[in-house]
């Protein structure tokens, strides 16, 4: 998969790729990440990328022209799935979209920053607009970076041991059973018998058993309209 992350501040998300899993992601080529700055393709003295918004507003908004060219510029070069904008106001990441976005092959991602970007902009290029939930950020590059793991980590290859994506809180729409490392007693608190037992198929039963009662318990509107875990 091939990234464009266009911002004019990369700095906020290349830091979340230098460790773990997302660097040996890159290091191993499963993705590529381009960062692109809005204000390299500003044409005026003061590389001005941001302005004031018309009809007054605390806030600067990025500039529609040198976003425009730095877009057009990507768009003569590749064909891409998808031109997302991150947005408190687009629709909420769920695991779902996520499973969907990890097969996309290349993608261009639009971070705001103060007040975000030229509405022409979102009109004339954007095709998503994604938020990572019901709150908002200074800017859209931490939620940029949060949106680029959840999608990179599942593309084939990069987990050591693919089912752990696939025993992942949300993945059947539920959440994820406990776990416990050694020791088997922690200060008189005992790991649950059945994880000791190497019966692999009362181990599953009771993983699903634990995951249902936390869904139950924690997040019950994710049963709603799951008739496979309703029983
Ligand atoms: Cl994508 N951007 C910003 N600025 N705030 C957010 C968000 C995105 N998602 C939730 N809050």
């Amino acid at each position: 998969m091939n990234i464009d992350i266009v911002s004019i501040l990369p700095g906020l998300v290349q830091g979340f790729f230098q460790d773990s899993i997302m660097k040996r992601a890159l290091d191993a080529g499963h993705v590529t990440i381009n960062y692109h700055n809005p204000r390299d393709y500003a044409t005026d003295k003061h590389k001005q990328a941001d302005d004031y918004q018309f009809g007054g507003g605390a806030g600067m908004v990025l500039k529609p022209e040198p976003l425009a060219s730095l877009l057009d510029d990507l768009l003569s070069k590749k064909k891409y799935d998808e031109v997302i904008y991150m947005t408190p106001e687009g629709e909420t990441l769920n695991q779902k979209t996520v499973n969907r976005y990890s097969g996309c092959k290349n993608i261009i991602i639009i971070c705001g920053h103060y007040k975000g970007i030229d509405q022409r902009i979102r009109d004339l290029y954007v095709t998503k607009e994604i938020s990572i939930g019901d709150y908002v950020l200074s800017g859209g590059e931490p939620a940029a970076a949060i949106f680029c793991d959840a999608v990179i980590r599942l593309i084939p290859g990069v987990l050591n041991n693919e089912t752990s994506a696939l025993t992942d809180s949300f993945q059947d729409d539920l959440l994820a059973p406990p776990v416990y490392t050694r020791p088997a007693d922690f200060r008189g608190h005992k790991v649950p018998e059945v994880l000791l037992s190497g019966n692999f198929k009362r181990i599953e039963d009771w993983r699903y058993e634990k995951a249902l009662e936390n869904t139950k318990k924690r997040r019950p509107d994710l049963l709603k309209d799951n008739n496979k875990n309703n029983k």
